[in-house]
């Protein structure tokens, strides 16, 4: 049973009129949205840990200056993303809080570990090229501040992802020995890549009511499924195997059939258990600690220049 201003509200939203931060919205609206904002935020913020880990044993200077500017990118998406969950109604420091407590959720995709240089072509070719796949759709959900935010971020993304192809590219037609380095980091993230996608579409929760409301327009396993259709071919340029015996084109379908994910493995690195999971999160908390002086700082300048002004 909806309301009339819900009928109202879900009308816009099926007429394509996007939502704005001062318009009337369900409560629930607003909630969904700041756990998908706030966890998209949170993952983009942890999300430069595994990278970070490379940075001072780039192979080249070219090398580690494009790595340096990919991971400040990063930093700047996650400032779009609080900013765009503000405009709903809470704070960043609320929302940091949750993070740091272990309370709120980002992308099981970061607890995983970066063993070589080849994980930094690994994560741009298939982390940030899954990251586009879910995206894209992002620039045209139905609120306004969240779908802006994506255009811009979704740009920067397509550089990350050519930046990560272009290590894979280079290790692949390497020496026998860099090509092993490419083959056994895409045997690594092959899989968590596809979990990046969330659970199955028969175990999502959240799918349907998002559908509804124009936050998602693709399913789960429909972005997934586009995923592996637009890697495999890039796999086989390489020259690299994706680990899976399963995978197929199927001839009917027109997309490739592939294996099953181990939801087990999803399951316990959404429950704090994954490889990385503690490392990440006491690494975040120790640079909330460590950058308090600054914050304190920032603080007591502001008061200043504001008590300056009143004078
Ligand atoms: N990891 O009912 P659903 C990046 C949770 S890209 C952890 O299907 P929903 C760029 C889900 O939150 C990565 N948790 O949920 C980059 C829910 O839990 P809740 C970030 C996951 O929201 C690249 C529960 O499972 N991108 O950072 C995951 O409808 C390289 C049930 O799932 C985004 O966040 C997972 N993989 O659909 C940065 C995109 N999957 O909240 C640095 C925006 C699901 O009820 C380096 N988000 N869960 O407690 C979305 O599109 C959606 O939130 C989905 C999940 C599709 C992720």
């Amino acid at each position: 049973d909806m309301s009339a201003e819900e009928q109202a509200f879900q009308a816009r939203i099926d007429a394509g009129v996007k939502i704005e931060a001062k318009d009337w919205m369900p409560d629930a609206y607003r909630k969904t949205l700041v756990r998908q904002i706030s966890q998209h935020a949170h993952s983009e913020i942890v999300g430069q840990l595994p990278e970070g880990n490379w940075v001072t044993r780039a192979p080249t200077l070219k090398r580690k200056s494009i790595l340096l500017a990919k991971i400040q990118d990063e930093a700047g998406h996650g400032l779009y993303l609080y900013g765009a969950a503000e405009t709903l109604g809470v704070s960043r420091d609320e929302l940091l809080e949750a993070l740091h407590a272990g309370k709120a959720k980002y992308s099981s995709i970061f607890n995983y570990p970066t063993l070589s240089w080849a994980d930094m072509g690994a994560i741009g070719w298939l982390v940030d090229g899954s990251a586009i796949i879910n995206q894209i759709p992002l620039c045209r959900c139905s609120y306004g501040p969240y779908a802006r935010a994506m255009v811009r971020v979704c740009k920067e993304e397509s550089f990350h992802a050519r930046q990560g192809y272009d290590i894979m590219l280079k290790l692949a037609q390497g020496t026998p020995e860099q090509k092993a380095m490419a083959q056994d980091a895409l045997d690594r993230w092959w899989w968590p890549s596809l979990m990046m996608f969330g659970p199955s579409d028969a175990e999502s929760v959240n799918s349907a009511q998002s559908s509804k409301w124009r936050i998602k327009l693709f399913s789960n396993d429909e972005l997934r499924q586009r995923m592996v259709d637009q890697t495999v071919p890039q796999a086989e340029f390489l020259g690299l195997t994706i680990p899976d015996p399963d995978l197929r084109w199927n001839e009917e379908r027109g997309q490739y059939d592939f294996g099953d994910i181990d939801w087990t493995e999803f399951q316990d690195v959404l429950k704090g258990n994954g490889p990385c999971n503690r490392e990440r999160l006491r690494t975040r908390v120790t640079a909330w600690e460590d950058g308090a002086w600054f914050r304190e700082a920032l603080v007591a300048h502001a008061d200043k220049q504001a008590a300056k002004q009143t004078a």
